[in-house]
């Protein structure tokens, strides 16, 4: 059962007085102890919000035990270390699926997506309504989204069979916008694929924010600060990082290399 009301939850989301930052947590790739620690180490450098999920070896095991270690890691620490600032501790972890299987209860909210430019059913409504009873029964909060899978895509892009938009696909990017407007989606995700090359382009994100006002994350392949604030820059409301997170096995200098990403995001 979610921690937030479905309202708390979304206004949380949508109404963003600044841009901020989400840690993409993979439970394939990380022990459960380690994500909450990861997550607490980005939460004191400025994060605002936790996404677990991963395009492979997620299943409901290992999904639940990540998520279950990283909430009791916030109850702990707001109740051992208060912070001056409001609901500083109070961050949404939210489930980033790829499959229905990828699910677990203790999430206070997931993000239910269509892959928009997939080329499979499976991936545009048939994994979402094999999941849809269970999202309700828990009362997990779903947040509707238009996923776009750019290129370069990588693997969710291979995985979920999408015909990537390419760098020029101006128009394509503007009618996935005010296509995912126009289904009352509340989020569009931009994104380039997991450790991509290249981030999502520019010209995608400006395009895709100057036909609608929909709230923008953009994610893949951002592995520095500067990227992070062009893409704020040219209309993300969120920018993910995963790959970044991974890489440290001292959380100090996770939070450390964290806190300059996000001071550079937002100069
Ligand atoms: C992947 O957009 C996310 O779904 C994050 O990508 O791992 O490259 O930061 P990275």
């Amino acid at each position: 059962m979610s921690t937030f009301s479905k309202a708390d939850l979304l206004d949380y989301i949508l109404n963003n007085s600044s841009s901020r930052h989400i840690i993409l947590i993979d439970p394939d790739s990380q022990t459960s102890e380690e994500a909450a620690e990861r997550c607490i180490a980005a939460v004191e450098a400025g994060s605002r919000m936790i996404f677990v999920g991963g395009s492979t070896g997620t299943d409901s095991n290992n999904v639940h035990e990540t998520v279950s270690s990283i909430q009791k890691s916030l109850i702990f620490h707001s109740l051992n270390s208060p912070s001056p600032k409001p609901n500083f501790w109070k961050i949404p972890v939210i489930l980033f699926p790829a499959a229905a299987n990828a699910f677990s209860s203790a999430a206070d909210g997931i993000t239910f997506m269509m892959l928009m430019n997939s080329t499979s059913p499976k991936f545009l409504v048939e994994e979402q309504m094999k999941g849809a009873p269970a999202i309700k029964e828990a009362g997990v909060v779903p947040i509707s989204m238009g996923y776009v899978v750019c290129a370069p895509g990588g693997k969710v892009g291979e995985v979920g069979k999408a015909n990537l938009i390419q760098k020029d696909e101006i128009e394509k990017i503007k009618a996935y916008a005010i296509c995912a407007e126009s289904y009352g989606f509340s989020l569009l995700y931009l994104e380039a694929g997991s450790g991509a090359q290249e981030p999502v382009s520019l010209q995608l994100i400006s395009a895709a924010k100057s036909v609608t006002d929909i709230t923008i994350i953009v994610g893949g392949g951002i592995r520095d600060g500067e990227s992070a604030r062009l893409a704020i820059e040219a209309g993300a409301d969120w920018v993910v990082t995963g790959n970044l997170t991974e890489g440290f096995s001292d959380t100090q200098e996770l939070q450390t290399t964290l806190q300059k990403f996000i001071t550079e995001m937002n100069s």
